[in-house]
Formats: structure tokens, C-alpha cells, sequence
């Protein structure tokens, strides 16, 4: 007798009318998937599939890949330059000529009158390589101004800081493939499978075939925390506690690497005494996991021939974010376990090209990891971009989280924000919004026109989407792939490369400073560049980077098909090629819930949707599954305030309030709640974003809340303001 699906006609995926396939890598998030978008005869993108031979992602794509060409079609797309006088006016329609003059012309009012400075410039890491790097030339060498920084401050920054205070340099060591060697995990405060589903397919991929224990470090029952081994519900914002416990288990129990630390470390002893106050049962007590379980996890970890730890935004999003990364590469460092298969601090990153800021667009230094405190750097790019090596500052700005109150104080008067949406994404948004409205003059380069930043906005330039444009993207694992152009942009959007490029043409300038226009042409110059460099992409070209889907760096002569791994020699970037072992002592420093306040609230993502939802907001397939802004509730904690499962519930902060839809799951502890920050108007109403001290970043998944049953449900769904309606 026959069984299931034999006696059923089969399920027929109906077969789309492809005439060409053109290859690029994903824009969402760091991953990098390999991707091919299927064009028909009359070149309009009607499907996505993964690239079957892609080291990266070998055929697979997560969903938002496979519905990426939808993006394409999608409502809202700015399409003509808009311009306006104040920003209570209507936009009128103008022409870029306009546009730019108009642009050109605020910046150089402002800088003559308030000082170089007192114009700014937000970034993202979400354009091409080619284009951070001419933004960079623009910014550093043309406009002058050293309030210049990207949104990898909200995201990054705590792990690039972490990784120069221990190895001298950016650049995560490891790769994916140290999944398949690696003989214990520990990931700390990463969601992998809902938000880099693929890495996650390569995990699970590699320990189904050979068991090695993985360890998720997490506050709330995630996806990944509920595929683990061993779940670590850790209290928000005490990992260091947790990691110092860890190094305290693994020096007392003599499972450290003496040979590796002695050969390739600084500041044993002084680490040492610091860790000795950290014993499981003190730890216990702040970080809320027991002290057997902090000592197995510790003997797993020092006993495994090879241990490796990932971590995302539950360690950079801290106030303790920057010595997060450096307590995760000091356990890795007392093991001997930098640079070796499955040995490897390797920070997950988060948009498609966080790395590629990091090592081109000068926001926080040069190019190829330049830095503008070193007179060597300033000299060198000086004399090859041909600018007065005066013209450059001595010390990087402000941080982007430290530019919008040098707005509230009248420091600066002038901003311009290029692909990235701070009205939703920076914590407290009323204080923001007001924010804001102080600017003289504030300029929006968005692929969309209904990004919230447009409300405040004096010009908005329509800009080229990802696939609409050229260029490179470097993901987690130091991968170059090649993003190729597959569609037109709509209307008269144009590429971020076009727009700097015109701009540039309009400021007086050295003669020496060339603007390429092709992403070809700024390829060679960002080659040229970091040759020597550790990341070195002199081995690359555009298309060398399709033929390989993609090349690690550094890639060079040496190793022309690139490099899985850094440190391997274990010679780190300091000037004795040692690594540093720092002490870390933990400081209590958030604002924690109380007796007004009682629950920690929690944020972060869910898999269909990116970000501030401009881009997937649009798409049917991934905006209808999840359409709605939510608060997860523990069920006991919402049966004491009397608050049923998808009743709308006020959840209060310091800063503001916000009305939510409530679900009640086990999901998080009695005392969190849980809200994705995709959702205008929603968490970041609410968040209040403590900095890190080392690298400025928010710790936007740590502060305090009440929550308050709401009599009138039928008034509170019409008063909603979170949900936005496409
Ligand atoms: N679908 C989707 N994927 C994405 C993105 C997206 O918007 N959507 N964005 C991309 C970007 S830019 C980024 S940065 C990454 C982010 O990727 P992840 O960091 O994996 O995602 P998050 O959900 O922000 O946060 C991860 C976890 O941190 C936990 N956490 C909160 N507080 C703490 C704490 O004190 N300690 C620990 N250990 N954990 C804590 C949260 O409970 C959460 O489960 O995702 C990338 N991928
Ligand atoms: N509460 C809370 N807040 C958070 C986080 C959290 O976990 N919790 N996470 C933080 C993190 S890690 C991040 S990375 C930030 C992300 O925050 P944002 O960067 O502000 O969010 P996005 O929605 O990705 O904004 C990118 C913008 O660029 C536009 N865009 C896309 N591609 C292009 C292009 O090629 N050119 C141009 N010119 N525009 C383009 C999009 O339309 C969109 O408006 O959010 C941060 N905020
Ligand atoms: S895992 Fe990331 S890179 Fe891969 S398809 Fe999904 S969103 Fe794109
Ligand atoms: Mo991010």
C-alpha cells in the first residue's frame, strides 16, 4: 500500500517565465547570501533564487531573500527630488540641479557661519562600498567636517572598539566555516535563526553532522535559546559578570592555554587579580545564572579542543558593550583560541554592508582602517587624495549618537542623513523629533519618500535602491561579493555614487582630488589603498568577486583566493604583535526597573521584517505575516494587572508611552517584556539608550517600564499611533 504524498498529485510550483539570471548578494542583512534575480523578456524581475555554488549560503536564501525582486515594484519610492523653505511647508517637486545647488549651498552658508563642524552627516551601512568610500572623500577631503558618522554606532561600534582595545585593530578573526571545527559554542545575545537565518542553516548544518555543544546567552526564550544545548537566561545587561566568572572557573581550574598567553598576550596578572573576584557564587548572585551551571559551561568551553563565541546586539546594545567584545576575546585569548578552525571571537554583524563602512567610509578615521590620530595615516591620504594635510582633523568627532544633542545645544545647525531613519531607530524618538525641528537645514537621501525623516527634512533626494546600482558589500565574515545592477531605478532616482559625485563638483576644491564616476574606477582606488593593509582587497577585483561568489580578506598576492581566518601566526596588530588581555571591572549602571517602574523592557527583531519596515513594510509575503506592532507579557505577570492576551495595553516609560497590542507568552520572565523595534512610534518612544562609554552605542535593550491596563479597548485601537499603514 502507498503512503502520503504518492497517492496525491503532487504540489506544482508553477514555472515563472525566466529569460535571464543576474547575479548579486542579498541587501539585507550581513550574512551575504549569494543571489540570482530572474528577470522576463521584457526585464522585469519576477523572482529570487540562492546561488547553488555560493560558499556562503549554497543555494538557500531566508525569506526575505527569496522575496527580495518585489522590492523592485514597491509602493512609495521617491522618485523626483523635493525641495521646501521651511518644514512646515508643502514640498514642491524640483530638479537636481535645484536640489544640489540648493544643498551645496546650505553647507558652505553653515560652515562659514557656525564653523566647519556645525554641519553633519549620518551614514549606514547599507550602500556599496564604492559609495562610503567617495561619501568619505567627500566628507573628509571636500566638505571638511568632523561630525561625520554612520549608524553602525546603534549596532557596531561597541564590537569594532572591542576588537581594537584587544587585538589593535577592526576585523572579526573568524568565519563559518569555523562551524564545522569548532567543538563548543556559546552565543551571546544573538538570535541567529529569525535574524541571520542562513548562518544559522550553516550551524545547525554543521553540528547535525558532528556534535559539539552550542550555549545561547540570553534573557528571553528565543528560536535559538530553544534549539540549544543549554539556555542561559542571564539578567539584562550583567554578561560581563557571566564572562569574568567563566575566565574565573577556567584560571582556577588550570584550563588555560599558559604557552599561547605567555607567547601571544599583554596584562595576564593584572586580568588575573580582577577575575579572582569574580567566583561563580558572587557571579551567581548579579548575573542570575546559578554558580554549577557557570561552572560547566566554563569547563565545556576551557576543555573543548576548539571553543568559539558569536554575539550580536544583546553585547553591543549595553552599556557595557565595548567590554562585552573585550571579556569575550579575553576568554578567548586565555584558551588559545584566536585564529584557529572553530577557535574565534566572531561578532555577528548586522546590515548588509556594516563591514564595509567600517573599513572604507572614513567615518570614525581613513581608509583601509586608517586612523586620523596617526600622523603617518593623515600624511598618506593627504598626498593621495592630493587635500592640505591640515584640512584634516587630528581626532574623530562625534558619534552619531552624540551629534543630535550637539543639535539640541545649537552646536550644530545643519544635517544630512543618508540611508538611515533615526525618527525610528535612535532611542527616546519624542526627544528627536524635537530635535529635529531645530535643524536650519536638514537634507534625506532615501530610496524611499515616506521615510519619517522627510517630515523634518528642507531636501530629499530620491535615491537608487540596492540591485538599482554596482558595487561591493563585505559581510561577517570579511567576504567581498559583488552586488550587480540588475533594474533601473525608478523615475529620476539616481545611485548614492551619482549623488556625491554631483555634489562634489559643486564645493571649491584641490585640483589633485579626483571623483571616479564608475563603481569600477573607485574599486581600483579602494584596491590601490589597502594593499598592505590588513584588509587588503588588493587580490580582488569586480569580477574575480563574481567568479568566487565572493572573496575573504585579505586577499593579495600571497593569498590570492583570500583568507579565512586573522591571527592564525598569532600576531596581533599592536606594535609587539601581542594581544591584550584587559581587566574588566563590572559597574551597575542601568536604569533598572523599581517599584514605579517594574519590568525590563527588551527589544530587538523579527525575521520578516527589516529595521524601520520602509523596505519589507512593503512586501505582501513578509508583511502579512507579521503585520501588527506586539508586547510579549509573561501570562503571570499580565494576569496580576488583568491583562488578557491581545488586549491593547499602555506601557510607560520616563520618556514617553506608547500603546501595544499584548501577547502573552513564556517567552520572557516575569519581570521583562519584549517589543521588535520595527514599529514606528512604538519602543523607541520608550527606550532611553544609556551610551557606552568606549563606543557610544546605545544600550537600547535595557531600561524600565510600567505597564497599564486600558478600560476602553475600542478607543485605544483607533488612538494607536504605532501602526502604520501602507
Ligand atoms: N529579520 C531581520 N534580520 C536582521 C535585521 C532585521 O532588522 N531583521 N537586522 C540586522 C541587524 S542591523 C542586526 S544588528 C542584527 C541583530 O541581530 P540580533 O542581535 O541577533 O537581534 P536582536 O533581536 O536585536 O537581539 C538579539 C537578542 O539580544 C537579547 N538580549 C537583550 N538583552 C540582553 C542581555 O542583556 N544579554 C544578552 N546576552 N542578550 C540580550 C534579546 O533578547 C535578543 O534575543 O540582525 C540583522 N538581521
Ligand atoms: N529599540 C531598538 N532600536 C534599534 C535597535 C534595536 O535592537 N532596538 N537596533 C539598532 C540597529 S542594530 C540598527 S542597525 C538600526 C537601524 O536603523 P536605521 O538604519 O535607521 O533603519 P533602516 O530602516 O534600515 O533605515 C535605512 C534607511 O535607508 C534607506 N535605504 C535603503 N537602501 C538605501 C540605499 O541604497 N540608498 C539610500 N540613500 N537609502 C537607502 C531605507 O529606505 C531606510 O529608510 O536600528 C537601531 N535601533
Ligand atoms: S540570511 Fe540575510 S543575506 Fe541571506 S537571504 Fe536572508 S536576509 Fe539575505
Ligand atoms: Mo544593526
Amino acid at each position: 500500500m502507498l503512503f502520503g504524498r504518492r497517492t496525491k498529485n503532487p504540489i506544482k510550483i508553477p514555472v515563472k517565465p525566466v529569460e535571464k539570471w543576474v547575479y548579486t548578494t542579498c541587501g539585507y542583512c550581513s550574512t551575504g547570501c549569494s543571489i540570482e534575480v530572474g528577470l522576463d523578456k521584457n526585464g522585469q524581475a519576477i523572482t529570487s533564487r540562492g546561488v547553488a555554488d555560493a560558499p556562503v549560503n549554497r543555494g538557500k536564501l531566508c525569506l526575505k531573500g527569496i522575496f527580495e525582486h518585489e522590492l523592485f515594484n514597491s509602493a512609495h519610492r521617491g522618485q523626483v527630488p523635493r525641495l521646501r523653505e521651511r518644514f512646515f511647508d508643502p514640498y514642491q517637486e524640483t530638479t537636481w540641479g535645484t536640489a544640489l545647488d540648493k544643498t551645496a549651498a546650505e553647507i558652505q552658508r553653515i560652515q562659514k557661519t557656525h564653523g566647519r563642524d556645525a554641519f553633519a552627516i549620518i551614514s549606514t551601512g547599507q550602500i556599496l562600498t564604492e559609495e562610503f568610500y567617495t561619501l568619505g572623500k567627500l566628507a573628509r577631503g571636500v566638505i571638511g567636517t568632523n561630525n561625520y558618522d554612520g549608524n553602525t554606532t546603534l549596532c557596531m561600534a561597541s564590537a569594532v572598539s572591542g576588537y581594537k582595545r584587544s587585538f589593535g585593530s577592526d576585523g572579526p578573526p573568524g568565519c563559518y566555516d569555523d562551524f564545522s571545527h569548532t567543538e563548543c559554542l556559546l552565543a551571546i545575545g544573538s538570535n541567529l535563526p529569525e535574524q541571520h537565518p542562513i548562518i544559522y542553516w550553516r550551524l545547525k548544518e554543521a553540528r547535525d553532522k558532528r556534535k559539539f555543544p552550542i550555549i545561547v546567552v540570553d534573557p528571553r526564550v528565543t528560536v535559538f535559546a530553544q534549539m540549544a544545548d543549554m539556555h542561559l537566561p542571564v539578567n539584562p545587561g550583567t554578561d560581563l559578570v557571566l564572562l569574568n566568572s567563566l575566565a574565573h572557573v577556567i584560571l582556577k581550574e588550570n584550563l588555560h592555554d599558559q604557552d599561547y598567553i605567555a607567547a601571544h598576550t599583554n596584562g595576564f596578572e593584572d586580568f588575573a587579580k580582577l577575575v579572582a573576584q569574580y567566583d561563580p557564587t558572587t557571579a551567581a548572585g548579579l548575573c542570575g545564572i546559578d554558580e554549577d551551571t557557570i561552572r560547566h559551561v566554563a569547563r565545556l568551553y576551557g576543555k573543548a579542543g576548539a571553543a568559539m563565541t558569536i554575539w550580536t546586539m544583546g553585547i553591543n546594545q549595553s552599556t557595557h558593550g565595548s567590554d562585552g567584545v573585550v571579556a569575550i576575546n579575553n576568554l578567548n585569548l586565555i584558551t588559545g583560541n584566536i585564529g584557529k578552525p572553530g577557535g574565534t571571537s566572531l561578532s555577528i554583524t548586522g546590515q548588509c554592508n556594516a563591514m564595509g563602512t567600517r573599513e572604507f567610509s572614513s567615518c570614525s578615521g581613513l581608509p583601509a582602517y586608517r586612523t586620523l590620530e596617526n600622523q603617518n595615516d593623515r600624511a598618506f591620504m593627504a598626498d593621495y587624495w592630493g587635500v592640505d594635510q591640515e584640512f584634516f582633523p587630528a581626532k574623530r568627532g562625534l558619534f552619531q549618537t552624540d551629534i543630535f544633542p550637539a543639535i539640541e545645544t545649537g552646536q550644530i545647525k545643519g544635517l544630512w542623513l543618508i540611508a538611515t531613519n533615526p525618527m525610528s531607530s535612535m532611542p527616546n524618538t519624542p526627544r528627536i523629533r524635537k530635535t529635529l525641528e531645530q535643524l536650519e537645514f536638514l537634507v534625506v537621501q532615501d530610496a524611499y519618500a515616506d521615510v519619517e525623516t522627510t517630515q523634518y527634512a528642507h531636501v530629499y533626494l530620491p535615491a537608487a535602491l540596492w540591485g538599482e546600482k554596482a558595487g561591493v558589500f563585505t559581510n561577517t565574515e570579511r567576504r567581498v561579493n559583488i552586488v550587480r545592477q540588475v533594474m533601473n531605478p525608478p523615475g529620476e532616482a539616481k545611485s548614492d555614487l551619482w549623488i556625491f559625485n554631483q555634489l562634489a563638483k559643486r564645493f571649491p576644491k584641490n585640483a589633485k582630488l579626483r571623483f571616479p564616476e564608475t563603481p569600477a574606477e573607485v574599486f581600483e582606488e579602494m584596491r590601490e589603498l589597502s594593499k598592505g593593509r590588513l584588509c587588503d582587497y588588493s587580490g580582488m577585483t569586480h569580477d574575480r568577486l563574481e567568479q568566487h561568489r565572493g572573496l575573504q580578506w585579505p586577499c593579495n598576492d600571497t593569498q590570492p583566493n583570500g583568507s579565512a581566518r586573522l591571527y592564525a601566526d598569532g600576531k596581533f596588530e599592536y606594535a609587539d604583535d601581542k594581544a591584550k588581555l584587559i581587566p574588566l571591572p563590572f559597574v551597575d549602571n542601568n536604569e533598572r526597573p523599581d517599584e514605579q517602574y517594574p519590568f525590563w523592557l527588551n527589544s530587538g527583531r523579527v525575521v520578516e521584517h527589516w529595521h524601520t519596515r520602509t523596505k519589507t513594510g512593503k512586501i505582501g509575503n513578509l508583511n502579512k505575516f507579521s503585520p501588527t506592532p506586539y508586547i510579549e507579557i509573561n501570562p503571570s505577570a499580565a494576569a496580576k494587572l488583568g491583562i488578557d492576551h491581545m488586549a491593547y495595553v499602555r506601557v510607560i516609560s520616563r520618556r514617553s508611552d506608547a500603546v501595544i497590542m499584548a501577547q502573552l507568552t513564556e517567552r520572557v520572565a516575569p519581570d521583562a517584556v519584549f517589543i521588535p523595534m520595527h514599529f514606528h512610534e512604538c519602543v523607541n518612544r520608550l527606550a532611553l539608550g544609556l551610551l557606552d562609554p568606549y563606543s557610544r552605542q546605545p544600550a537600547f535593550k535595557q531600561s524600565a517600564v510600567r505597564l497599564e491596563k486600558i478600560a476602553d479597548q475600542a478607543m485605544a485601537a483607533t488612538s494607536n499611533l504605532t501602526a502604520r499603514s501602507f
